[in-house]
């Protein structure tokens, strides 16, 4: 009965989100009238920051080669993490506070509520296939730290050599070849989500997490619902910034929800980031960014305390977009 009013809800949904958004508790926003407009045919693919281009091409690409959305996921996020200097993410990213990387990712699947992820990985090249290879080929979700390298090799996959402290913080200063760009402060995990021809949602996450972190810490990336949610009835959500502000609210998983209650990709992004503003004693200032798709393919960004691109794709093309801060209310 709950289900087939759920299900009654969710076809209204599809059936009539611009009445139902109109209805929602955020009024619609310039860029989410412009979001709505500029609405494209399937698939669509959203990630953070300008190098997600880079990962949202690397997925269309591999999606027109035949790859499905989840290889599209994949390969666009192995992209940047192989990407030397592009941030924090990979063996190349920031360095905790001992010198050496430790890497957080995380993969979902929409049909099946699939979920992989890795944390705090030493000397492994892709954590984000060693997310979806705990996703395809163990009975667990999360594996951390020498479990997680263990297993990691167990599969085969590319590794450095981590063997010891001088090892460790040669193995990404090595792999940083390129020239250092210039970075947004302080920020750059990948988040990245597609819809495909189906409807269906895929989504992961990949960081060498924030640079100066504690050994062992782990951030958001790894954290289901915390920087990566996927509900394949309504759709998906991604994080970057201080993860310690993301995962204490749970962040991505109640943007989800607010998609669920009529609310469009963008407002439930601002929403998440008023919502988190109003509580924390850090208000504003808590750097954290959102990425969105609905199942529409739909799309919206926010983020606290700075001006936030971030990369859009179809089926033909992709582009960078900006969304200023949310504005205080
Ligand atoms: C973390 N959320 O480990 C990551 C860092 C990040 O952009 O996103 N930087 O806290």
């Amino acid at each position: 009965m709950i289900l087939a009013a759920r299900n009654t809800l969710f076809a209204l949904l599809l059936a009539a989100p611009v009445a139902l958004t109109s209805c929602a508790q955020t009024p619609m926003t310039g860029d989410e009238v412009l979001a709505e407009s500029t609405a494209k045919p399937r698939p669509i693919m959203i990630a953070t920051w300008p190098f997600g281009q880079k990962a949202v091409d690397r997925a269309r690409e591999t999606m027109a080669a035949g790859g499905s959305a989840l290889d599209g996921v994949e390969q666009g996020i192995r992209l940047i993490e192989s990407l030397g200097s592009d941030g924090s993410v990979g063996l190349a990213g920031r360095p905790n506070a001992a010198g050496y990387s430790q890497l957080d990712a995380s993969i979902m699947t929409g049909p099946d509520h699939g979920a992989g992820s890795v944390a705090g990985v030493e000397g492994i090249v892709h954590p984000i296939t060693a997310a979806r290879l705990v996703m395809e080929r163990t009975k667990h979700v999360m594996l951390v730290g020498e479990g997680a390298r263990w297993f990691a090799l167990e599969q085969g996959l590319e590794t450095v050599d981590v063997s010891d402290l001088a090892a460790k913080k040669t193995a990404w200063v090595e792999r940083d070849v390129d020239p250092p760009e210039p970075r947004e402060k302080g920020h750059d995990t990948i988040a990245l989500l597609v819809l495909d021809e189906n409807g269906d949602i895929f989504g992961g996450c990949s960081t060498s997490g924030a640079g100066g972190k504690l050994p062992g810490r782990v951030g958001d990336s790894p954290i289901l619902g915390a920087a990566l949610y996927v509900d394949n009835e309504v759709g998906a959500a991604g994080a970057t910034g201080i993860g310690e502000n993301v995962m204490r609210y749970s962040a991505t998983a109640l943007i989800v929800e607010l998609m669920r209650q009529g609310l469009h990709p963008q407002a439930a992004c601002e929403e998440m980031v008023q919502r988190i503003a109003a509580q924390d004693p850090l208000g504003y200032e808590l750097s954290i960014c959102f990425i969105a798709l609905d199942k529409q393919g739909r799309t919206g960004a926010a983020a606290s305390n700075q001006t936030f691109p971030f990369a859009v794709g179809d089926g033909e093309a992709s582009e960078m977009r900006k969304v200023p801060q949310v504005t205080r209310r």
